[in-house]
């Protein structure tokens, strides 16, 4: 057996193949193509030590087409990832094992979870960003590495991929190269029957360097690579492939993308390919010498640890690649105290940019943008500076009117590690990005996303741009936790919880005045979820439940029905899922026992769980309507006077 690159490539073929047919289950046609691509890269060009996955210096790599699933593996196994072993390849797409169907990033050495088409390319661009804007910080020393990222037809059909390019390309990012498993085949048949478009222009029309190689010939492949080190702009290196290249009747058919050879072919690709050995045997000698492949970065790893270990500033460098944040509770105690002082009226947006302000004045590696609505969203702040072609020093992204893309990069920035990334946008828009905060979510990368304009309270822009489901849908992601604050203490509060969760977080904010409702800041009461914000003075008759702007109107109906001599409290719940996660003694104490009424400019879903055949639930499932905020909001009944009215019906 020879040790060498395309013997490497030979062996990742059939360990794929083999990894496949004994699942009975996954994708050769991808893995058997790319087989080449995959070899020279991780052999010749990628920086990384497979004994620490988490190098934080390491190159990162996506696979964007995740059906490739049996590659990365056949791969992780022959470097010599901790985890991958025969073992897990004979254990294929079976139940907690680290070879899952598409590759998930809780298996070391992969650096983003995949399958979605086109959301890898699109994270891929968010940590070359990552990359530059740290690099930016703290120089070539400590952060100085590459990107490179799969794709296939696929992911470059999805519109998310032209996004992203756009901006890979406006952004210069050179440390970024694409390979492009050319195949011009799809599950349905060939490229053609859906597209025509010339995908080097695509990427040319954006200020990429397109270089073409022959996918199958690591010679070829070698050459592209070896050109797009040096690069002035992001590269697309189209690989020629054939899908599912060896194998001898289905190479080149659509039939080979997604199911086992069977026996036959299978056969025939071993023998086609000279495998003379039994199915996962790999010659011991040759798999050490691919686990020492995998271990040539080893020597540089070192270097950059003692670079580190001598920075003046390596602690706070440690600290923010761990993820580590500063005392949040301190930096926003001044600013608790002004609102709790001033009593402002004010849009929990425009309360959330004088927090924000706060944070980024504090927290140098917290950055992020806006879809173009920096001015409504109110995400950019005194303290914020735009990111510009070949400059990263700053702290702000424009990332154009491109939710979706806006999305993977705010996650793969924060998967890259070392950033505290935001994103916003209207909140109808959220469904722009749902796909991305899924995933997010899915992966429990840190991101925050801040979405304004949360109600009918959008008003004149009418029902196309007032979220109605938007909160109940995005509450159902698990993970992901949601807050709507009440007023500019709750908003605080929400930042300082939201930062402090180990979780994707997403502020949901008003774009009308809200007053400032709350008394007290000793206690962070939004870490419950739900709180009683009025408590029932006596003997408590109805409570009153909602969240974000309609807190104030129950608190309005709560004082009118207590000079009534009618006992309500009021519960502020802005966040549902820290409400969720709490014992149910302590639910029902916040509830209480007595009726409850929950008011809610958005769909009722989500207080189902809480709502007894003797409570109610005040809510909009219909779409909304245009007109100023304070008539659609009385349209549709959610005034202080109708619910002063059903409360007193509640109570006889
Ligand atoms: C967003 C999304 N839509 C659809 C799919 C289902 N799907 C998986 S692979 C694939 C075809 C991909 O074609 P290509 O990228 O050319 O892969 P190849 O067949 O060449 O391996 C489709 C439609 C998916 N994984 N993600
Ligand atoms: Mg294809």
């Amino acid at each position: 057996m020879k040790y060498d690159l395309p013997m490497m490539a030979t062996t990742l073929r059939v360990l794929a193949a083999d990894t496949i047919e004994k699942a009975n289950s996954g994708h050769p046609g991808a893995a058997l193509g790319m087989a080449d691509m995959a070899a020279v890269l991780y052999g010749q060009f990628l920086k990384f030590d497979a004994d620490d996955a988490n190098w934080f210096d390491r190159d990162r790599v996506i696979f964007s087409n995740g059906h490739a699933s049996a590659l990365v593996y056949s791969l992780l196994y022959l470097m010599g990832f901790d985890k991958m072993s025969v073992a897990q390849l004979q254990s294929f797409r079976q139940l907690d094992s680290f070879t899952s169907g598409h590759p998930e990033i809780t298996t070391p050495g992969v650096d983003f979870s995949t399958g979605p088409l086109g959301q890898g390319i699109a994270a891929a661009v968010g940590m070359a960003l990552a990359e530059k804007m740290l690099a930016a910080r703290w120089g070539d020393d400590l952060v100085n590495h590459k990107t490179y990222c799969f794709v296939g037809d696929g992911c470059l059909m999805e519109g998310i991929s032209e996004e992203a390019i756009e901006l890979a390309g406006l952004w210069n990012l050179n440390k970024l190269i694409v390979l492009w498993d050319d195949n011009h085949i799809t599950i349905d048949g060939k490229t053609e029957i859906a597209t025509k478009t010339n995908i080097p222009m695509r990427f040319k029309a954006s200020g990429w360097q397109v270089l073409t190689c022959n996918g199958l010939n690591q010679k070829s492949i070698q050459k592209a690579l070896k050109k797009a080190q040096k690069a002035k702009s992001p590269t697309l290196i189209d690989c020629k492939t054939i899908i599912g290249y060896g194998a001898p009747t289905k190479s080149g058919s659509p039939k080979v993308h997604g199911s086992p050879l069977g026996a036959e072919e299978l056969a025939g690709l071993k023998k086609k390919l000279n495998w003379a050995y039994p199915a996962f045997e790999v010659p011991i000698d040759f798999l050490n010498w691919t686990h020492q492949v995998g271990r040539r970065g080893a020597v540089e790893r070192e270097k950059w640890t003692m670079r580190v270990n001598n920075h003046p500033a390596e602690e706070q460098f440690k600290k923010e690649i761990r993820g580590e944040l500063p005392d949040l509770a301190g930096i926003l105690k001044t600013i608790k105290q002004k609102f709790l002082q001033a009593k402002p009226d004010l849009a929990s947006r425009k309360s959330s940019q004088l927090v924000l302000n706060e944070l980024l004045k504090a927290i140098p590696n917290m950055v992020g943008g806006s879809a173009d609505l920096a001015a409504s969203n109110l995400t950019k702040t005194e303290n914020s500076k735009s990111i510009q072609p070949n400059d990263f020093s700053g702290n702000y992204i424009n990332f154009g009117i491109r939710e979706h893309a806006m999305g993977a990069i705010t996650n793969g920035m924060a998967v890259h590690g070392g950033l505290m990334p935001y994103a916003s946008t209207f909140f109808v828009f959220s469904d722009y990005m749902r796909p991305t905060v899924r995933l997010g979510a899915f992966m429990q990368a840190k991101t925050l996303w801040i979405f304004t304009h949360d109600s009918i309270g959008v008003g004149e822009d009418g029902p196309t741009h007032q979220p109605i489901e938007q909160m109940v849908a995005l509450q159902a992601i698990p993970n992901l936790y949601l807050f709507r604050p009440a007023d500019a203490v709750e908003v605080a509060e929400s930042y300082e919880e939201a930062l402090r969760l180990n979780k994707p977080c997403a502020l949901v904010l008003s774009r009308q005045n809200l007053p400032t409702l709350r008394r007290d800041i000793r206690v962070n009461l939004v870490h419950q979820g739900g709180y009683l914000l009025r408590t029932p003075l006596k003997k408590r008759k109805l409570t009153l439940v909602a969240s974000g702007s309609e807190v104030s109107l129950a608190v309005k109906a709560a004082d009118f029905l207590s000079e009534q001599g009618i006992d309500v409290a009021v519960v502020s719940m802005p966040c549902y899922k820290l409400f969720m996660d709490q014992p149910e003694k302590e639910q029902n104490k916040v509830l209480g026992t007595v009726p409850r009424l929950f008011v809610d400019a958005g769909s009722a879903f989500s207080w189902y769980p809480f709502k007894r055949e003797q409570d109610a639930i005040l809510s909009i499932d219909t779409f909304g309507k245009s007109g100023p905020a304070k008539e659609v909001f009385a349209d549709f009944g959610l005034t202080v006077e109708n619910i002063v009215k059903i409360s007193k019906k509640m109570i006889k």
